[in-house]
Formats: structure tokens, sequence, C-alpha cells
């Protein structure tokens, strides 16, 4: 009855944004992202009759108040639908700096979501996983099942059958592409990404132009990553990025995750294109720019952020392996 997963984080080349039936975590459009090889969440999970209560620790804290029920709620719905009495211990780590803004819900419940499904041995498979990850809190935890680059299709049902995750090509496909995660800020949001994009589709204008731009979005991104195009990849991710955060603008109350420091790499990204280096940025809902580029770029992209701009801390990446089982215990 227990078991350690081990998930990457995932960053989207299309974005999620919207939900069109919270209960099931179903999305308004579809998205596609990479995983990552250096961010990776480690969970162990134990279900056992003997013990009192149920506890959870992330980074060595125990969890309390809305960390601990977001966790709970996810173990209670599986405990629900799989007949199960037991309580269960949790403990989970992240190997990149905690509360860095870096989003840390999609490997933490994708690592929650296998490792609750072999500690309990339930038998399912990748794409079972991937929906029963789709319904944790965190809906790009789907994506997190699996390496490389990942489609989370849209699904068309009401009951969320057809909204999973699918491998578009694993982490050795394309071994140049890269990701420089660019801290500017170490702050943790004041408004949860659920949140937020529950307040822009009830009141930003532009949300039907999102949708509307989103089948073109991830047509070229799939024919760009399995053309292995990073100006291709790049500019229709930079793009569909600055839609997104029309739309966070756009929204009542505003949702503005930018600081002084994001703009600064923004444009030092465009005036690095400008002298004809292949680099694009994109930002999730907070305010580290995770720029994409070609490997052998890295070093000279690296050394123009890290002068002109305030990063706090630089993390080089590549697509990387998807969720799966260790041996190797947190308890
Ligand atoms: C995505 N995001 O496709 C979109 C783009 C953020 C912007 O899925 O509140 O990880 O960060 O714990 O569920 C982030 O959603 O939310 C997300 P938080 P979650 O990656």
């Amino acid at each position: 009855m227990k078991a350690t997963a081990i998930a990457p984080s995932n960053i989207a080349l299309v974005k999620y944004w919207g939900r069109r039936n919270d209960r099931l975590v179903l999305p308004y459009n579809g998205s596609i992202s990479v995983s990552l090889n250096d961010l990776f969440t480690r969970t162990t999970v134990e279900f056992s009759s003997d013990f009192k209560e149920d506890i959870v620790v992330i980074n060595g804290e125990v969890a309390e108040g809305e960390k601990f029920s977001r966790v709970i709620n996810f173990v209670n719905m599986i405990r629900d639908i799989y007949s199960i009495d037991d309580h269960v211990k949790i403990v989970s780590e992240n190997n990149f700096p905690t509360s860095a803004g870096l989003a840390s819900s999609a490997s933490g419940f994708a690592a929650l979501t296998l490792a609750c499904s072999k500690a309990l041995g339930l038998n399912l498979s990748d794409k079972e996983i991937s929906i029963l990850a789709r319904r944790s809190g965190s809906g790009s935890a789907s994506r997190s099942i699996f390496g490389g680059f990942v489609e989370w299709h849209r699904g068309n049902r009401d009951d969320g059958t057809d909204s999973y995750s699918e491998q578009i090509v694993d982490e050795k496909y394309w071994r140049d592409f890269r990701i420089i995660v660019s801290i500017v800020a170490k702050s943790e949001k004041k408004i949860s990404s659920a949140r937020g994009m529950k307040y822009t589709v009830e009141t930003s204008p532009f949300y039907k132009g999102w949708i509307d731009s989103i089948d073109n979005d991830l047509k070229r991104i799939r024919s760009g990553i399995l053309d292995r195009d990073i100006e291709l990849v790049g500019s229709v991710a930079e793009h569909n990025c600055l839609k997104m955060h029309s739309l966070m603008l756009s929204t009542v109350p505003p949702l503005i995750y930018w600081v002084p420091g994001t703009l600064q790499v923004i444009h030092t990204i465009h005036k690095l294109r400008d002298d004809d280096l292949a680099c694009y940025f994109t930002i999730d809902a907070g305010p580290n720019v995770k720029v994409i580029c070609s490997k052998n770029d890295v070093k000279e992209i690296e050394d123009v952020l890290t002068d002109k701009c305030s990063i706090e801390d630089i993390i080089v990446t590549k697509p990387g392996k998807g969720a799966r089982i260790t041996n190797s215990h947190l308890f």
C-alpha cells in the first residue's frame, strides 16, 4: 500500500486557460506542453488502516489549511471512486527551489496521482491516469504524466472521458530544444490559476477571440514540433502566451502577473531576435519568463540575460521523461 512516483513539471506552448466544467476540470481549449527534465516532484504515498488520520508533508513542512485540503480533496475523490477507507500519509518534495514562483501543481499532482494508483493497485492505463490527474486541483497535471511534447485534448463529451493527454513525441525526438527558466521574482501568486481563469471566462471581452484562435495555434505547434522548427514553435508559443496575458489583463479584476523584471527579459529577448538569434519567451500565471531556444544558443542568451536583467536564478532545461514509479521512498 506504499508507492513513490516522480513526475516532471511542464511548460505549455499552447496554454490552457478556462474551464467549461469546474468539477470535472474540463478545459475550453486544448493545450500543448513540454515536460521538463530538471524540474520534478517526488511523492511517496501510503494507505494504511493503522493510520489514525491523514497527513501531508510538502517540502519538509506539514501541510495545513488550503494546501492540505487541495491534496486531501483529491485523495477523497479517489477513495470515493474506489471505495477505500484507509487513511493516507503523503510526503512530497520538489527538486527545484520552493516558492520560486514556478508551477509545482502540475508535477505535484501528477506524481500524487501515479503514486496513489500504484499504492492502491488500481492498474490504470496511462490515459486513465492522465484523466484522473486532470481531475486533481491542477488540470495541467494530466500533461505531466507523459514525457517529451504532450497534447491535452479538449474533448467534447460532458463526462470528460475524451479529455486526456497524449504524447506527441518523446523526450529524445528533439535533442537540441532548450528552455531557459529565468526567475525574476520568487513571490507566490495571490490568485491561483483556477480562480484567475474562472474570472477571465466570466469577464474578459476577448475570451471568444482566444478560443477561435486556438485550433490554428495547436496545428502550427504540432507541425513545428514534428519538424523540429524552433522559429515556428517559438513564435507561435510566444504569441499564444501574449494572447493569454491579454485575457488576463482584460479580466475584472485584472490579473497582472508581470513585474518589472518580466518586461526586462521580454525586451532583451526581442533585442536578441533583432540580432538574428532564434529565441522566444513564454510566461505562465506568474512573473517568471521561460525562454525557448536551441542548445547552441543557450550560452549567449544566458550571458545577455544575466548581464541586462535583474535575474535571481536561471535554470536551463530540456524535454524530459514522464511520470514514473521509483523504489526510492521518502519515508
Ligand atoms: C498551462 N497554467 O497551460 C496554464 C497556463 C498557467 C498558465 O495550467 O494555480 O498548475 O498554478 O497551482 O493548475 C496552471 O494551473 O494552477 C496552468 P496553479 P495550475 O500550463
